[in-house]
């Protein structure tokens, strides 16, 4: 159930309850696609560093260990030991992205597993029992997530598809969740919108979907090689067709100027591996922008990556000491910058949340892209 608790403009202060506690919006989910965040974060790290949401990977965890493995031990949860909300991709974009050679029909996807080859085939049936092997809080229907460059032509058949998909993947959840050994009987499930950067497919699918009662929104297919203003353009025209009692997700987005942008126009979820991808490499989020801890003025930085944060890296440790362990490839160079910028993320969606109770969001926001200039110029 979701509750918005106040608005400033179109931007929403919201709470979601599931069996698994409540989600403060607007959200960051905090991605583990194999059911770790990589960089070394154990799932007793993402309470210090204000994770809500944990998101894995239906393909990823379908494919190893298996999701019937993960089902024997008593569902995610429990085995990676996360007791908070845990979103579960549906496997339609990864499938698209990740596997090899693979076959689009009417009945789903036949693909080439990427670890050893061998040959899968996903539908809206299967993603679905995946995901209630899995026990997620909340699943995604199966879609499919059309390159930027496809026709459209092409993205017309394709969003067709996914809407007819949809429907599977919402009598399948029914079913699954009435069964007497499933894990999770009140499992969610999100429909996705899709349509490229066509509005009027855009909006006519958003349209269709709206009146199938799912627990909540996502746009999908964003993200993918359009301009981020295009992105905007979507959203704005997406959003008011989408019910206003239901969350909406914007699925793999974004930067922090991204989220701040979007969360105006309506978004409520985000996930994106920009914060975990990112600090692996050494590079770090501040309120003054990006910094890249391999330059070499960090040598001698006593400074921590930034003032005053309390997160694990900042609390201990310099930038000069963290330059030092990612120079000599020592694991917890990498580690100390994952849990900096997710705790940056965390961090800026709680002051998302008050500046929007506060009713100062747009001042809020400008203050924060302004601040963001200073490295990123
Ligand atoms: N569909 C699904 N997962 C996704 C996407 C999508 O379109 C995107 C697009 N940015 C990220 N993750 N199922
Ligand atoms: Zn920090």
């Amino acid at each position: 159930m979701f509750k918005v608790l106040a608005k400033d403009g179109n931007a929403k202060r919201g709470e979601f309850t599931t069996v698994h506690g409540k989600i403060q919006t607007p959200v960051f989910m905090n991605v583990g696609t194999a059911a770790a965040i990589k960089g070394a974060v154990a799932a007793e790290d993402l309470k210090t560093i204000k994770t809500q949401v944990e998101l894995s990977n239906t393909y990823h965890l379908h494919v190893r260990p298996g999701d019937k493995v993960v089902k024997k031990l008593g569902g995610l949860h429990k085995f990676m030991n996360w007791d908070r909300p845990i979103l579960t991709d549906s496997g339609g974009f990864q499938v698209f992205s990740l596997a090899g050679l693979r076959k689009i029909k009417e009945e789903g996807v036949y693909f080439n597993s990427h670890v050893d080859g061998r040959k899968i085939f996903m539908g809206p049936e299967e993603s679905m029992q995946i995901q209630s092997n899995l026990a997620s809080t909340i699943a995604m229907a199966f879609d499919e997530c059309p390159s930027s460059v496809a026709s459209r032509q092409y993205i017309e058949n394709s969003v067709a598809r996914t809407t007819r998909w949809l429907e599977r993947c919402k009598k399948e959840m029914n079913r699954l969740n009435g069964l007497e050994d499933t894990i999770n009987k009140n499992q969610l499930l999100f429909g996705i919108n899709q349509g490229g950067i066509y509005d009027d497919i855009r909006v006519e699918q958003a349209k269709a979907i709206a009146d199938m009662d799912l627990d909540g929104y996502a746009v999908g297919g964003l993200a993918v090689g359009e301009s981020h203003e295009e992105m905007y353009r979507i959203i704005e025209k997406v959003e008011p067709h989408l019910p206003k009692d239901k969350p909406i997700y914007l699925m793999g987005v974004g930067t922090p100027a991204n989220i701040l942008e979007a969360v105006e126009r309506g978004v409520d979820f985000f996930d994106c591996v920009y914060p975990s991808r990112n600090g692996r490499h050494g590079h770090v989020y501040t309120n003054a922008g990006k910094l890249n801890l391999f330059n070499a003025k960090y040598e001698t930085d006593s400074r921590p990556i930034e003032e005053g944060c309390e997160c694990p890296a900042c609390k201990y440790h310099s930038r000069a000491y963290i330059r030092h362990l990612l120079k000599a490839k020592e694991m917890l160079g990498m580690r100390l910058c994952v849990l900096h910028n997710l705790y940056f993320y965390n961090t800026m969606m709680e002051e998302i949340r008050d500046a929007i109770e506060a009713g100062n969001y747009a001042e809020y926001k400008a203050k924060k892209l302004e601040g963001f200039k200073e490295n990123d110029k």
